[in-house]
């Protein structure tokens, strides 16, 4: 999810670096009875209509490829028949309008504790609940580009003075930081200011930096 790019300011190239942050935080609770919910990609929401590749392409096209990262750990036992989240492996690869087919799913089958991580290219969905008396519980949270709107939106949905409370590295990841070069200021500053009023900021938010080596310019 992290990219780089360069831009030209007074005139020289500089580079700016895009980190991954919080997209969503989900807890599921899926209880008996419950009917499967339908197969979907989790990237709709950033608008993805992606072309069909045999691999996973490398490079820019596969950095830009997909929008988002989920991950899905098991609170309880995970089994087909508690509704496991079930997947089409390779799907993230399909092009945007191949429909999904429910014979080439497999189910994340999970004992607590366990979990699995997914592309949200990939078509998945919870699966119907047959069990008389078995809650499944499966916390996620998904990561996204720095650049893109994040699913939920956390500055509304977490108080300040309850982000406050957290690490700086939770507040940055949750989007209290700049996508470089100067994306997501609060008063042309970095909008953790509003967290930390003693931060040092930079007025002009960023000064540029080297050409990181170890990232594929996009
Ligand atoms: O509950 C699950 O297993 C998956 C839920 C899901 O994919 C969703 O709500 O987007
Ligand atoms: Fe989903």
């Amino acid at each position: 999810m992290r990219v780089k790019s360069s831009c030209t300011r007074y005139s020289r190239k500089q580079w700016a670096v895009s980190r991954p942050q919080l997209s969503k935080t989900i807890v599921f609770s899926i209880g008996p009875g419950a009917t499967a919910q339908p197969l979907h990609r989790d990237d709709s929401i950033h608008q993805r209509v992606p072309k069909a590749v045999d691999v996973y392409s490398e490079g820019r096209e596969g950095l830009l490829r997909d929008s988002s990262i989920g991950f899905f750990v098991a609170g309880k036992k995970a089994t087909k028949a508690n509704s496991a989240t079930r997947f089409i492996p390779g799907s993230h690869l399909w092009d945007h309008d191949a429909p999904p087919n429910e014979d080439l799913c497999d189910f994340a089958e999970m004992k607590r504790g366990d979990a699995f991580l997914m592309m949200a290219s990939c078509f998945h969905g919870g699966s119907a609940n047959t069990t008389a008396d078995e809650k499944r519980l499966i916390f996620s949270t998904f990561m996204t580009k720095g650049y893109l709107r994040q699913e939920e939106n956390i500055y509304l949905a977490v108080d300040l003075d309850v982000m406050k409370k957290y690490p700086v590295e939770i507040q940055k990841v949750a989007g209290y930081s700049l996508s470089e070069p100067f994306l997501g200021w609060v008063d042309s500053a970095d909008p953790r200011k509003l967290l930390d009023k003693e931060m040092p900021t930079n007025t002009d938010m960023w000064t540029g930096i080297e050409e990181p080596k170890e990232l594929i310019a996009v």
